[in-house]
């Protein structure tokens, strides 16, 4: 597979020195169904990506998770939009968005996004289909992660309270509800209270009533005749797509580490973020997946309880935390900050595959006269860890070895061209390379849409 043949309209992104590749050539090589996917514990800025390349893909799909997301994205002019459930394509007005089988749609979250977008002058009528098969988070499974976590006490995971994981457990256990059943009203009321009168029972604090039900089914039904026009089985939508040979990118939310089964459970989130959650969220074969791009930020951010090796306290977190803003897009709380983890983004790239990396937010890191890169796990005792551990107790007393490299000291912001970067900031991206792997075809050297290198 190949994607569309090479692209006039990366004009914005054109690049002048013959040393360094050119943008559509670069985006132009993409398979025919890639994937932008988290490596580290999300916001790396893979929305950021996600839009630069959705002007050459005819569908941007979500394949996980939901409005626990926030993808954060400028248009041309600068504009800044905060993106949860609706994929990071939606400014490009040819790319159709899809919210596929494996998303759990919040729909007062959703209209609410839409109308800020229109609003805004980004239509979305027409442009967006959500999966029939797609489970329904209502607002008492943000209510219900709330309880959950308030119970967890000291050990809480630290969600961002958007009911993710009570939706995907009322999915396992076959008791959801999905955006397909909207089409039938009549079984609808009994659904719903089968799952209010379970959250009651499991939580004393959790008021039930007739009324809250009969509420929530009114709502509904004036959501389900909103809805209709973006229902489709994007299944075959999908499928569909590959065999016309239309161009299809997956925007990945959250991030490896996060991951229900190869993150840093049970501090993770309740859905795949990896590689194995497109194929399972939307339906298509991973037979047909070419390239993978894999996000990394220059450093490492978390937001949440959980193991962070490399993570940073006091001024050197606050240095960071600042130079790169790092707080929340959902619930603006401020991302724990350390260095870059060699060993987990190994490990990311293992499971993943990629076929190439983005490191973003480079920018970031020049007023450093030192940084740090983590290489090597050992435990307590001084024997080397090979892999990246599963067991917390290991993982929470691991001892960090690091690389020191010098710093740049000058301002990358305004550098378009890989050759034009510091030596010190080309030695950081080659020493990554050369540590993981795997190249770096795409260096963030600032939010904005034209603030990226292609290498
Ligand atoms: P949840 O809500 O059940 O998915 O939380 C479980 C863990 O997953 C983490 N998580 C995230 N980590 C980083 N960014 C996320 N999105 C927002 C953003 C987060 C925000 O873009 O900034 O605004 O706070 C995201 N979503 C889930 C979460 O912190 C838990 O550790
Ligand atoms: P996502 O969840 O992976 O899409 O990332 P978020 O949007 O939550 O967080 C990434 C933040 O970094 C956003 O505010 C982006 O605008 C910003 N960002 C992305 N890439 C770069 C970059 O290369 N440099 C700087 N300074 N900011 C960036
Ligand atoms: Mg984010």
């Amino acid at each position: 597979c190949s994607a569309k043949p090479a692209v006039s309209s990366a004009s914005n992104l054109s690049v002048s020195d013959p040393s360094t590749i050119d943008a559509a050539a670069r985006i132009g090589s993409l398979s025919q169904v890639s994937g932008v996917l988290g490596c580290q514990w999300g916001d790396e800025g893979k929305g950021k990506l996600v839009d630069i390349l959705a002007q050459h893909f005819d569908i941007v799909a979500r394949c996980q998770g939901g409005a626990n997301a926030g993808h954060t994205i400028y248009n041309a002019e600068g504009k800044k939009f905060a993106l949860h459930l609706v994929p990071s394509g939606i400014l490009n007005e040819d790319t159709l968005c899809v919210i596929g089988n494996g998303v759990v749609v919040h729909l007062p979250g959703l209209f609410k996004e839409i109308d800020g977008l229109e609003s805004s002058g980004i239509s979305c009528k027409g442009r967006i289909l959500i999966s029939d098969r797609a489970h329904l988070l209502f607002d008492f499974h943000q209510q219900v992660d709330g309880l959950r976590e308030a119970e967890l006490a000291k050990s809480f995971i630290g969600t961002t309270k958007r009911g993710i994981g009570p939706c995907y457990s009322s999915k396992v256990i076959r008791h959801g509800i999905r955006v397909g059943d909207l089409r039938h009203m009549d079984s609808f009321p009994m659904k719903l209270d089968d799952l209010l009168l379970d959250a009651a029972s499991r939580f004393k604090e959790f008021n039930y009533s007739l009324d809250m039900l009969k509420k929530e089914v009114e709502k509904y039904k004036r959501y389900a005749e909103r809805l209709e026009p973006y229902i489709a089985d994007t299944v075959y939508v999908m499928n569909e797509a590959i065999s016309q040979k239309k161009n299809i990118l997956v925007e990945g939310g959250q991030a490896t580490m996060l991951d229900i089964d190869f993150g840093t459970y049970p501090f993770v989130t309740s859905s795949s973020p990896s590689a194995g959650g497109i194929c399972t969220g939307l339906g298509i074969s991973p037979r047909v997946i070419g390239d993978l791009i894999g996000v990394v930020k220059a450093y490492t951010t978390r937001v949440g309880s959980g193991p962070c090796p490399t993570e940073l306290f006091g001024q050197e977190a606050d240095l960071l935390r600042s130079a790169g803003h790092e707080y929340g897009t959902t619930t603006g709380r401020p991302r724990r900050c350390g260095w870059l983890d060699i060993v987990a983004l190994r490990y990311s790239c293992q499971i993943n595959g990629f076929s190439s990396l983005n490191l973003t937010k480079l920018d970031v890191l020049s007023d450093l006269a030192e940084i740090k890169l983590g290489v090597s796990y050992k435990h307590v005792d001084g024997t080397p860890i090979k892999t990246f551990p599963s067991d917390l107790s290991v993982l929470e007393q691991v001892q960090v070895e690091y690389e020191s490299l010098p710093g740049w000291k000058s301002d990358i912001s305004g550098i378009r061209n890989y050759s034009d970067l510091p030596k010190a900031a080309r030695n950081y991206v080659e020493r990554i390379e050369e540590l993981v792997g795997v190249p770096i075809h795409y260096i963030g050297v600032g939010p904005g849409r034209d603030a990226l290198i292609f290498k």
